[in-house]
């Protein structure tokens, strides 16, 4: 029997792309900022010259599957990180924007084979939002954890 799951160390070959959304950027920053301190903290270089780490900026979260498409087909990286804020106060196509950047994702990553992080909070409040980017707790931590477990792993299993 084989059993496989990812790791949180030795991720010198892991090569991510970031995608983040500009709108509600008092909430993606702070998500940014938690996600490259937890990638930090785990090994891969943040720097500025890294060539381990890429982040593109997205007007929205509506735009973010295409961005994450051409990155995860770009063969250049193991896996791909998406950091967004719908706040549904903030508009009457809250449901619009959540149902298409959460079945994008999650068809890019199927299509691609390249694992996809989720890291598009959706809120009632921006209250709401900044408790989950670091009031509270800072969710783009779980979700720089989340992407060295995915790219560990997907490097692991057979095929
Ligand atoms: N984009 C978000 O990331 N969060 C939101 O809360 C949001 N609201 O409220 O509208 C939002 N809208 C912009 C959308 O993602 C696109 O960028 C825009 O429609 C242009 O395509």
């Amino acid at each position: 029997m084989a059993s496989f799951e990812g790791t949180f160390t030795g991720a010198s070959g892991l090569r991510i792309a970031i995608v983040v959304a500009r709108f509600n950027d008092l909430v993606t920053g702070k998500l940014l900022s938690g996600c490259l301190d937890c990638l930090s903290r785990h090994g891969i270089d943040t720097a500025a010259t890294s060539a381990q780490l890429d982040i593109a900026w997205v007007p929205g979260s509506f735009e973010i599957p295409l961005v994450a498409q051409r990155l995860a087909a770009s063969g250049r990286y193991q896996v791909v990180i998406t950091l967004g804020a719908v706040i549904r106060g903030d508009t009457p196509h809250f449901d619009v924007v959540v149902a298409e950047v959460s079945k994008g994702v999650a068809a890019v990553s199927r299509s691609t084979g390249v694992p996809v992080i989720f890291g598009v909070l959706t809120t009632d409040t921006l209250q709401q939002a900044l408790e989950r980017a670091g009031i509270k707790s800072n969710l783009g931590w779980n979700y720089g954890l989340q992407a060295l477990e995915m790219g560990s792993l997907m490097a692991a299993l057979p095929g």
